[in-house]
């Protein structure tokens, strides 16, 4: 549900300040280090995802999208059983998303070089994934949804993405709307990593996202993605979904190269403007975009 306090919150004193000193790398529990900037391949072993629902649910097939990810590009893979798409996402029980993940999990024995995080807001989900050699919990509840899903980051060191949104999965268009979507995102966040620091998880495995898409129209994601240094300016790296998503759609176009363009050109906007990870669908495509993104801010 949406949380009336939510409009009224401020960002904290170091996203009106200097901003702090934006963290090159993340080291991960299993001493993985991901240099920024980072591309995340998507992997949804779902049949309902809005953009490759269907593709990966059997195991063979989605191992080799992975290792494909890998070769073409991607420094972590984010696998999910659960679809969130704006309109008809359908909420699946445990049981239901470990019985897609467990065949996955199971069959990447050796075959990831990269890390790999779990998309889900159940403890139970995250768990198992964790045994399977998880290293991240992508949480779009920002660990709100399960209230294990912290403790089981805390105690097993593994890093985790707290994304903002409203409402569920399910209906969270419903409360897209915002008195100002910036300072409400961006309070929403802080306040989140404030939780998680608190509940034992370390500052230096957070990482935050504006949740792009979720609860959000054209309008909120732009004025999103033109504020991503003020989100940074928080002090945790920050990730940036804009795949496919409808609003791509809405500017660049409906075709499937002015999707993928559109995607590029936003991936390669948010590294200028400070995002750390883009999280996508095609790799490739992500890495030459935000290569060139990292080269022109002066980093290579
Ligand atoms: N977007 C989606 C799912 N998980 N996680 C984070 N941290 N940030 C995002 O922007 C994000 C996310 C939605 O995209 P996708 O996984 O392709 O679709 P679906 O939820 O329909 O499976």
């Amino acid at each position: 549900m949406p949380d009336a306090r939510e409009n009224r919150a401020r960002p904290g004193r170091a996203a009106r300040s200097a901003p702090a000193a934006a963290p090159d790398r993340i080291r991960l529990h299993d001493g993985r280090v991901i240099h920024f900037p980072a591309v995340m391949g998507v992997l949804n072993v779902t049949p309902d995802s809005f953009s490759d629902g269907g593709k990966y649910l059997d195991p063979g097939r989605a191992i080799e999208h992975a290792v494909e990810m890998q070769e073409s590009g991607a420094d972590i893979i984010d696998i999910g059983g659960e679809s969130t798409r704006p309109v008809g996402a359908r909420a699946v029980s445990q049981e239901e998303e470990l019985e897609r993940l467990l065949p996955v999990f199971r069959r990447f024995d050796g075959r990831l070089r990269v890390p790999f995080s779990i998309d889900t807001r159940k403890s139970q989900v995250a768990r198992a994934a964790i045994d399977h050699g998880a290293a991240i919990i992508n949480d779009v509840t920002a660990l709100s949804y399960d209230s294990s899903m912290a403790r089981l980051a805390a105690k097993t060191g593994s890093a985790v993405v707290l994304m903002h949104m409203r409402g569920s999965a399910e209906d969270h268009m419903r409360y897209a709307r915002y008195r100002n979507v910036v300072i409400a995102v961006t309070g929403y966040l802080a306040a989140r990593a404030r939780f998680a620091t608190r509940a034992g998880i370390a500052a230096n495995r957070i990482i935050i996202d504006p949740g792009i898409g979720f609860a959000k129209t054209t309008q909120h994601n732009l004025a999103l993605l033109g504020a991503l240094p003020a989100l940074c300016a928080l002090g945790y790296p920050v990730l940036v979904g804009t795949s496919r998503k409808t609003f791509i759609r809405h500017i660049a176009g409906e075709s499937p190269r002015e999707i993928e363009f559109g995607t590029a050109a936003a991936d390669a906007l948010a590294v200028a403007s400070g995002a750390s990870i883009v999280r996508v669908h095609d790799p490739g495509a992500a890495r030459a975009a935000i290569r060139m993104a990292a080269a022109m801010r002066g980093h290579n």
